[in-house]
């Protein structure tokens, strides 16, 4: 673990400056200049990036629609050895990018580890699911005396909006999908996280996708992704973030008179976990903190409501308040923190006001101790768990480490599931329970796109456990899931008549 060390070293000796500006082929940029500080000490002056105007933006549309038909006619192995190049480069140097994680991102550094060893398995996995699928044409049966071939092939110009969360991760995964495809990529990364945009879209130039088949445009959401999101000549959008967000999104496409677009949103949750009574507490409440506080909370897998049933609710309400005690905020460069900073002061708002409405509310079961000393000049609030009568007081989801607990009566799982239901989401759900039936019956009746017995439920592995949520929840197909890529794709139906009659053939025979 001397690398460990080193890395550690790299990210705490906070000197490196950042800049960005947007990658448009052939352009310039010349929005406003957006400061960037560390969530964790806003003293630390991470560094800066140049936002996108109007003209950037249709001046990359421009580009991009030009650039993607020598795109799409490449080998399908020819665009995924470009990704697993960038693959293999983003391992090598993974101390820059997790420096940028922490830094910026605010990910603590077990989170800045996986986060760069996710967005390389994303680069991997639709490399191989680009070759599996768009390697060759489908032959199709059909009567003697006809070929039938279905070919895939990229729709145009795709929108990547992605998230501050995840923002090398979920960035890359969105952008190599697209682009596996057969696509054009303008990106526009989270307004928190333009600098890891930027340094992910330089690592896949270096691999060799050209300057005008992927560009990125950084700059406020309101201005950048709105112009992109009305403009006729975008032919899909990415988009990771808020279900309100969404909808937006969704209605700006809708509103364009243009080709219809493919949306693929992948948005909130209201999660829960479900623990009955046969299931071990020490467990639960292990795999509840993960599923709630890891991360700061701001996953979208995350645990917010903790279900559990009455006979071993006050033992597991009083184990959850003594482990909640231990944990440690703090310096998420420091191998010792668990729970790092939340984005940015917005962030902190919506919490804080959240709390106060819960302190009213609810009863409070545990706040995690905040040392001012090591959290001062940054943007941290203390993990904290509510005992709630129902789901009804909570209106929407509430992104950070926010906890509700509520017990259910041995009969009631049914009426549990329906009230899960009822709140329109369906990404994430955890089950703790020995019982056979009962694990069998939750995952029968819950509408949710992961489910995880006996363990935590958030982390999930690309090509292992495709993640992705339905309803309010999102779109699908699952990222990092064998579908994934056909949303990105258009598919064309190739019907030739084979017979000595068929046009083809007679003309093959006079050319012989
Ligand atoms: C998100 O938080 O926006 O399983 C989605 C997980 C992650 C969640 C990503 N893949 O925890």
């Amino acid at each position: 673990d001397n690398e460990l060390k080193a890395l550690a070293e790299a990210v705490n000796a906070k000197t490196g400056q950042w800049t960005a500006t947007p990658l448009v082929a052939g352009a310039q940029g010349n929005g406003p200049t957006v400061q960037v500080t560390n969530p964790a000490d806003r003293r630390d002056k991470v560094g800066s990036y140049v936002s996108a105007d109007a003209a950037l933006v249709d001046k990359a549309l421009a580009n991009g629609v030009a650039a993607q038909p020598a795109w799409d006619r490449l080998p399908a192995a020819s665009r995924a050895a470009i990704l697993e190049h960038a693959a293999d480069q983003l391992e090598v140097r993974r101390g820059e990018f997790m420096a940028l994680c922490v830094r910026e991102a605010g990910k603590s550094l077990p989170d800045a580890i996986a986060e760069v060893r996710e967005a390389a398995d994303f680069l991997r996995y639709y490399a191989t699911m680009a070759r599996r699928l768009f390697g060759h044409p489908e032959q199709l049966p059909g009567p003697t005396g006809e070929s039938n071939q279905l070919f895939l092939n990229g729709r145009g110009v795709f929108v990547c909006i992605s998230p501050w969360n995840f923002p090398l991760a979920i960035f890359l995964g969105q952008v190599s999908a697209a682009l596996a495809a057969g696509n054009s990529v303008i990106a526009k990364p989270a307004e928190q996280t333009s600098l890891i945009g930027y340094a992910a879209v330089k690592l896949l130039h270096e691999a060799g996708v050209p300057a005008d088949v992927l560009q990125y445009l950084p700059g406020d959401g309101a201005v950048v992704g709105a112009a992109l999101t009305k403009d006729p000549r975008v032919a899909g959008v990415a988009f990771t973030g808020s279900t309100e967000t969404a909808w937006a999104i969704n209605r700006a496409l809708a509103a364009r008179n243009a080709p219809i677009a493919a949306l693929i949103a992948e948005t909130g949750g209201q999660n829960a976990m479900i623990a009955d009574s046969s299931a071990l507490p020490e467990q639960i409440v292990k795999d509840v903190i993960a599923s709630a506080f890891q991360s700061a909370g701001q996953r979208c897998s995350a645990a917010r409501v903790l279900f559990v049933q009455e006979d071993i609710a006050d033992k597991v309400t009083g184990m959850l308040a003594g482990a909640m005690a231990e944990l440690k905020i703090g310096d998420p460069g420091q191998l010792s923190t668990d729970v790092g900073p939340v984005i940015d002061e917005d962030a902190l708002k919506i919490l804080n006001d959240h709390a106060a409405r819960m302190d009213k509310e609810a009863k409070k079961i545990a706040e995690a101790k905040l040392d001012a000393a090591a959290t001062g000049n940054g943007t941290f609030f203390a993990p904290r768990a509510y005992e709630i009568p129902s789901l009804d007081i909570l209106k929407r989801e509430v992104f950070g480490p926010v906890l509700h607990v509520i017990r259910w009566k041995g009969a009631d799982l049914p009426k549990v599931i329906d009230a899960i239901n009822a709140t329109g989401y369906g990404l994430t759900l955890g089950v703790h329970s020995r019982i056979d039936d009962t694990v069998e019956y939750i995952r029968s009746h819950a509408r949710v796109g992961n489910c995880y017995v006996n363990r935590n439920q958030i982390g999930a592995v690309v090509g292992v456990q495709p993640f992705g949520g339905e309803s309010l929840s999102g779109t699908g197909p699952k990222a990092g899931g064998p579908h994934y890529l056909l949303r990105f794709a258009g598919e064309r139906t190739l019907t030739i008549n084979t017979t000595a009659a068929g046009g083809n053939a007679s003309l093959l025979t006079i050319g012989e």
